[in-house]
């Protein structure tokens, strides 16, 4: 990775505490590391072109770094890297719930009358039912679900492989964006190259078993090589695009390519 050479500059006291502040707000761990790694307020002022001194200034060039971050992380992704899986002993009971609201709030999303909507760069944009869903081949997986807030779980998810959905689709594998929109208020968005990674799974079922509500019914996206606010539930539509779409979490400063 490259470095930032670092100059000499003198960093007034409440400049050095507000530059610490920003980066014990970064809740991305890898964002946090790339940062400790390789930020001074001089490599700020390097890529910025001028000294960031009050907190707005410094909060634009962490965002700034974590675009730059992203790439970083775009680049060394390797599509064919497997992350590790798990022994089915190893599944954690039970395993956590997590969302932006308390389990009092679980969607209940009728399977029934529950459709896939899909638009953007997709040939077939024609909506799926569960059922069909189901129909196509499954697999499944024991991996490690890791989240910022401090938690990781080992679980089982099984589904259609992605990349054999959008490929059925007739998805456009050359864009950059997939995006997801959930059936709460959530939605986030995904690179290419790990919606067509062997691992990312459209997950129906946990445990064996379909998914409950909690883990997001009917369909997930899980992505072991992505930490856990990548993995939308409740999945109410699916879009390709090259437009950059964010996400709930990430509109609100978590790096957006979150790498696990
Ligand atoms: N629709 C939706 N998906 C979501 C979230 C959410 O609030 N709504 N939270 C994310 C976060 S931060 C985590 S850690 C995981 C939690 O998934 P779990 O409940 O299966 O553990 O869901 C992710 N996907
Ligand atoms: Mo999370």
């Amino acid at each position: 990775m490259q470095r930032f050479k670092k100059r000499q500059i003198e960093i007034p006291a409440e400049g050095a505490a507000m530059l610490a502040d920003a980066i014990g707000r970064i809740a991305q761990p890898s964002r946090r590391a790339f940062v400790q790694r390789s930020l001074t307020l001089g490599g700020l002022t390097l890529l910025t072109g001028c000294a960031p001194d009050n907190q707005e200034s410094i909060d634009a060039a962490l965002t700034g770094i974590s675009r730059f971050n992203d790439r970083v992380q775009g680049l060394l992704f390797d599509p064919t890297r497997l992350a590790p899986t798990y022994p089915d002993f190893m599944i954690a009971q039970p395993f956590p719930f997590n969302a932006y609201y308390g389990e009092e709030e679980i969607r209940e999303v009728d399977g029934d009358s529950w459709r896939l909507e899909l638009s953007g760069m997709i040939a077939d944009r024609k909506p799926w039912t569960l059922a069909q869903l189901r129909a196509l081949p499954q697999q499944s997986q024991v991996t490690r679900h890791i989240c910022v807030e401090g938690w990781s779980a080992i679980g089982k998810w099984g589904g259609v492989p992605f990349s054999h959905f959008l490929r059925r689709v007739g998805a456009d594998l050359s864009a950059k964006y997939v995006g997801f929109k959930c059936a709460d208020d959530y939605f986030t968005s995904i690179d290419m190259a790990t919606a067509l990674h062997p691992q990312t799974l459209m997950a129906l079922s946990y445990n064996d078993q379909t998914l409950p509500p909690r883990y997001g019914f009917p369909m997930k996206l899980r992505m072991p090589t992505k930490l856990g606010y990548k993995n939308p539930k409740h999945i109410q539509a699916i879009f390709v695009t090259n437009t950059y779409p964010g996400g709930y979490w990430e509109d609100q400063g978590y790096n957006w390519f979150g790498g696990s």
